[in-house]
């Protein structure tokens, strides 16, 4: 199993405050923060982003939203990392999420789900990749 993750703290959260808070949570459950960037995604970049889902009906509505505002992008480490992530973040949809989990206590819909977590150890790599170089990760190891 990988060792390395990527994780978004999306526009939702951020508008509504949720950053610090969010963060500390990465903390808490023992990740080591690699790398973290507060930017706004252009429209081109959510696009390629979330290219996997071009043909599904809600990517328009994905992107335009990830292009909204203010995201933080994190490239997070731990054993483990991608399933770990997605524990502590919880299920897509929001009503599904563990009591104790991220969405659960920060997302208000599916499409406005707080945050993102790599689906496998292959995407979490492409995914990292997108947003930060090998020097900017191996600068902070
Ligand atoms: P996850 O983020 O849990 O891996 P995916 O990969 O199925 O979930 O979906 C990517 C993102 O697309 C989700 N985080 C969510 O913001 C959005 N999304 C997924 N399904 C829907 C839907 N039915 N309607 C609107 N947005 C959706």
């Amino acid at each position: 199993m990988g060792t390395r993750t990527f994780a978004i703290i999306k526009p939702d959260a951020v508008k509504n405050g949720h950053t610090g808070k969010i963060y500390d949570r990465i903390l808490q459950s023992d990740f080591k923060i690699l790398g973290a960037k507060l930017m706004r995604m252009t429209k081109a970049q959510a696009e390629g982003f979330y290219a996997v889902h071009k043909e599904r009906p809600f990517y328009e509505e994905l992107t335009t939203f990830m292009s909204s505002g203010q995201s933080m992008v994190l490239a997070l480490e731990k054993e483990n990392a991608v399933a770990a992530w997605r524990e502590t973040i919880g299920a897509t949809n929001p009503a599904d999420a563990d009591v104790g989990s991220i969405r659960k206590d920060f997302a208000t819909s599916l499409g406005e789900n707080a945050v993102h977590g790599s689906d496998s150890d292959e995407n979490a790599i492409i995914e990292i990749s997108f947003f930060f170089s090998d020097a900017e990760l191996i600068a902070n190891r």
